[in-house]
């Protein structure tokens, strides 16, 4: 398969194949932990990926065979955050999360590997996740400093429920692939050499299917935990769909040309 760039970055891989895009996190030397300008980066394709009409889904993965993504880069890990080229410590990893929720195309983690910590959240943040055999999964928080109580928290227990979330997060064991997809927060699992095709499958199925119909029907899963957010997004979306009748066009129409506008014309649905 002929991945195509998009764009080159540092820290990752941002490439596409038809309608996918595809986000890799590339520092496996760190087993593809994320630092201020991995998600900078990340940001930026996902704003491209929003913006791109021939983009209809997007996967996140890791490079290599180790790791999905371990989180927060611990080297660089200071004294408020973690610290960016100019000194300053950011989190801004929770910007990435808010780009995953928002954009209104399905984001598919491929884990392929480890996927630890942040590295975790990540994965729970996204639409679906499809994972190898050799994927682990886990938190970490309360053992290395730190923990995210905000998707990690809320949605991970959404989809393991209460019970568990509070397991995984208590004790910070680390699942199997199996293991996490009989929780809930995997949707399938694949031997390694069969996880790009598989997810690329999942992929053109998804394209096949009626964008603004995904796209209402995220908006409407993310809308139950996202409280006003969600529901400014949702509407959003139904002012959009507002915008394209013609019982809208009217009204604007009726202002530019001075008159009053007529809506009498357009059926009143039961
Ligand atoms: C992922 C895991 C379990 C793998 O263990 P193992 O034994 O297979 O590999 P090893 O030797 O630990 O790691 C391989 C190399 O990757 C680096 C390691 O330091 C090592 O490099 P060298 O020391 O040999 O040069 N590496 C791995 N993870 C890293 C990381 N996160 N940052 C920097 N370097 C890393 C094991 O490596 C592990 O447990 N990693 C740490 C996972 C972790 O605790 N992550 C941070 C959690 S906090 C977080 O991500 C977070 C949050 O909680 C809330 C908001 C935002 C972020």
């Amino acid at each position: 398969r002929e991945w195509t760039t998009i764009k080159e970055y540092e820290d990752i891989l941002f490439q596409q194949y038809g309608g996918i895009a595809k986000i890799t996190i590339n520092r496996p030397q760190v087993y593809n932990a994320f630092r201020p300008k991995t998600n900078e980066e990340m940001l930026d394709a996902m704003a491209i990926c929003r913006e791109r009409a021939d983009i209809g889904v997007i996967v996140l993965t890791g490079a290599g065979d180790k790791a999905f993504c371990s989180g927060g880069d611990q080297k660089v890990k200071g004294i408020g955050g973690y610290i960016d080229d100019n000194g300053v410590p950011r989190l801004n990893v929770l910007d990435l999360h808010k780009a995953i929720r928002s954009i209104p195309k399905p984001v598919i983690a491929m884990v392929n590997g480890y996927a630890i910590g942040g590295g975790h959240v990540l994965h729970v943040v996204c639409d679906l996740t499809i994972a190898s055999e050799n994927a682990r999964f886990g938190q970490t928080g309360p053992k290395v400093g730190s923990f995210d109580a905000g998707f990690g928290a809320s949605y991970l227990a959404r989809c393991v429920g209460q019970k568990k979330a509070r397991e995984i997060w208590f004790l910070c064991r680390q699942y199997t692939a199996k293991e996490a997809e009989e929780m809930g927060m995997v949707n399938k699992v694949v031997p390694f050499e069969r996880l790009e095709d598989e997810t690329v499958e999942w992929c053109e199925t998804i394209l096949k299917r009626s964008p603004m119909a995904i796209r209402m029907i995220k908006r409407a899963l993310n809308a139950e935990l996202d409280g006003q957010r969600g529901m400014m997004e949702f509407a959003g979306d139904a002012t959009l769909l507002y915008y394209l009748m013609a019982e809208a066009q009217e009204g604007k129409n009726a202002f530019l040309e001075k008159r009053d506008p007529d809506f009498s014309k357009f059926q009143k649905f039961p």
